[in-house]
């Protein structure tokens, strides 16, 4: 016995991702319904290397009545629409847009780091994805504070342009392409050229000039791991097509050798530890595009603070970052919530 499961929004680079990672790790499924809208009605998608095709339906002329779970990736503007009629419906929805990430009656999970938080997802019948960089980041933090008690987080981000969407890569492309013949062209999706150059700004600017990216890693790390950890990050968009990368430093409570936190995220759930003191003995983003694992490496104390450590993070944000965790809460649920008989 499976689960009755819809994928919407399943054109977009997360909603892909989604149906392949539901396919690998062999979700269990009695029924698939993979919806967009209107213009994708009748295309087909690949349920990931199954061989099996799905038609596309329209998300508005769908009665979510009798589906168990509905994995979102369609925006927020669509999600406030349509969330709310699925979950009245009685069919959970996994969102993984940010639209109710903060909502108190929501929880944020990422099953690694609070798994016990999702029990209280009868309250709206809705359960939020994280942003793709928060994502990463508690994985890495969460074995850690533990083991020591994070007080403060410093992470710098270099986000890959799939976080900004197809329109984010075919941007990269073009003018990667296009500076070759002297013409980079303009700057649509992005505010300033991408190619072989580095952006400060994801999201939009908020009054205290921090952007709304950097505001979600400090909040949505509170809600995720620990309210009293302080958190201060800076966001950066870089010439990379998928696989999101930080630099974090953190500060604790009680002292932690980098030999021993390697001991640590090296048994820790989700991390893939490559740490070597040599060339090459460290992940880069190139390395994690079609990986489950949080990659940590670069693993070292900081000498300029008490009990500090500083560390580096890739993982591939179209999966861990959006379409795995959105599955592996589906996992979660199906476990806890919602048990079939075999
Ligand atoms: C980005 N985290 O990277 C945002 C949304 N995916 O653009």
């Amino acid at each position: 016995m499976g689960y009755r499961v819809v994928v919407a929004g399943a054109t977009g680079n997360v909603g892909r991702e989604m149906l392949n990672i539901l396919a690998e790790r062999e979700f269990p499924i009695d029924q698939l319904a993979v919806l967009a809208s209107a213009r994708s009605q009748g295309d087909e998608v690949e349920f990931g290397e199954t061989g099996k095709k799905y038609k596309i339906q329209n998300i508005e002329n769908f009665d979510p009545a009798g589906w168990d779970m509905a994995l979102f990736a369609i925006g927020s503007d669509a999600t406030k629409k349509h969330a709310p009629r699925f979950a009245a419906a009685g069919c959970t929805v996994i969102d993984n847009s940010s639209l109710y990430r903060m909502d108190p009656d929501v929880p944020l999970i990422v099953p690694e780091v609070n798994p016990e938080a999702i029990d209280g997802y009868k309250a709206r019948n809705i359960i939020a994805n994280p942003n793709c960089s928060t994502a990463q980041m508690v994985v890495a933090l969460k074995p850690l504070h533990d083991a020591a008690g994070i007080t403060r987080v410093v992470v710098s981000t270099y986000q890959s342009v799939s976080g900004a969407g197809k329109a984010g890569m075919d941007e990269l492309f073009e003018q990667s392409r296009n500076i070759f013949v002297g013409d980079p062209a303009e700057p649509k999706k992005f505010t300033k050229q991408i190619a072989f150059n580095v952006i400060p700004h994801i999201d939009s600017f908020l009054d205290d000039g921090f952007t709304k990216e950097e505001w979600k890693m400090v909040v949505e790390t509170k809600k995720i791991l620990d309210p009293k950890i302080k958190v201060v990050a800076t966001c950066v968009r870089v010439p990379v097509f998928v696989g999101h990368s930080e630099a974090i430093n953190i500060e604790m409570e009680r002292e932690l050798s980098a030999e021993d936190a390697q001991k640590i995220l090296r048994e820790a759930p989700g991390i893939m530890l490559i740490d070597k003191r040599e060339d090459g003995g460290y992940v880069t983003p190139i390395e994690c595009v079609g990986e489950f694992a949080t990659f940590v490496s670069r693993v070292r104390e900081d000498p300029t603070v008490e009990n500090g450590l500083v560390l580096w993070c890739v993982s591939d944000n179209l999966r861990k970052g959006a379409a795995l965790n959105a599955v592996q809460i589906a996992e979660l649920l199906g476990r806890r919530h919602l048990k079939k008989d075999s």
